[in-house]
């Protein structure tokens, strides 16, 4: 059976229960708008209409579950699909693509990506980009406005340092972030892929990351950890380590 919402709008109108192809219809009216709070009866979440679909695909989003006063989000989806300010690419030092989120991200971002890369590394990294630095490009065709490149450990390569380069990644790509005048950041898990990172340990050295930057610096609005499937998202929370009241 679909899913029913109740939706309260900005004006404070009541609607529901309603299933979702009525609320993607009236979106496409504008009846309804982004930030119109959205409250489902499956699970009694609540949150904006943008927190349970992405309305310009009306793919399913669905935030599990919000840290920090909702200023860190936790999805399951695709980082590609992020409509934010800047998506974080765990790229390598060569800046010049690969495999996993780094191929999505170049594929669905286009030339414009590599090209900015390219450049950076004519001017500033000839050698490449060490790990657990960051660097900022366009974000070519996709819907952020910029992609964050960001190198992480490979795990056992650096030794006692792993925890503090993968740490350094999401603090630099904050810093970044956060020079650029930027609102809201969606992260994948880096080094968690082809570069052997485990998951549990990786969700722990994230979380605290975000968590000690986002409590020092009050400009960041919005933290997206996008997980590719239900099973990461779901090991993700179990070993996160953000304050519990937050
Ligand atoms: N959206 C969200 N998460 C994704 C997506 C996606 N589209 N695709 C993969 N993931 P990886 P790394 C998850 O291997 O370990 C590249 O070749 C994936 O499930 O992309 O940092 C680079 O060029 C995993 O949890 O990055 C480097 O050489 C996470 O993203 C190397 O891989 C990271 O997986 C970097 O390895």
């Amino acid at each position: 059976m679909e899913q029913e919402y109740k939706i309260i709008t900005s004006d404070g109108l009541e609607y529901g229960p309603i299933g979702a192809s009525t609320l993607k219809q009236w979106y496409l009216e504008q009846r309804l708008r982004t930030t119109d709070k959205v409250f489902r009866y499956s699970d009694n979440r609540c949150g904006h209409l943008r927190d349970f679909f992405d309305v310009d695909s009306w793919e399913h989003v669905d935030i599990i579950q919000p840290f920090l006063d909702g200023r860190v989000l936790i999805l399951v989806g695709d980082i590609t699909k992020q409509r934010v300010d800047a998506i974080v690419n765990a790229a390598n030092y060569t800046l010049r693509g690969g495999g996993g989120v780094d191929g999505a991200i170049h594929e669905a971002g286009g030339p414009e990506i590599l090209a900015a890369c390219e450049e950076l590394r004519r001017t500033q990294y000839p050698e490449g980009l060490p790990t657990g630095e960051a660097v900022m490009t366009p974000g070519g065709r996709l819907p952020a406005r910029y992609v964050i490149h960001t190198v992480g450990p490979i795990k056992g390569v650096h030794g006692a340092r792993d925890a503090e380069l993968l740490a350094d990644c999401y603090r630099h790509s904050l810093t970044l972030a956060v020079r650029q005048g930027l609102r809201s950041v969606a992260f994948p898990a880096i080094s968690t892929g082809i570069y052997g990172y485990p998951r549990d340990e990786a969700a722990a050295v994230a979380s605290q990351a975000i968590a000690d930057f986002l409590t020092r610096d009050p400009s960041l609005q919005e933290v997206r950890l996008v997980f590719f499937t239900q099973r990461d998202a779901t090991t993700f929370l179990q070993y996160q380590v953000f304050p519990r009241t937050g």
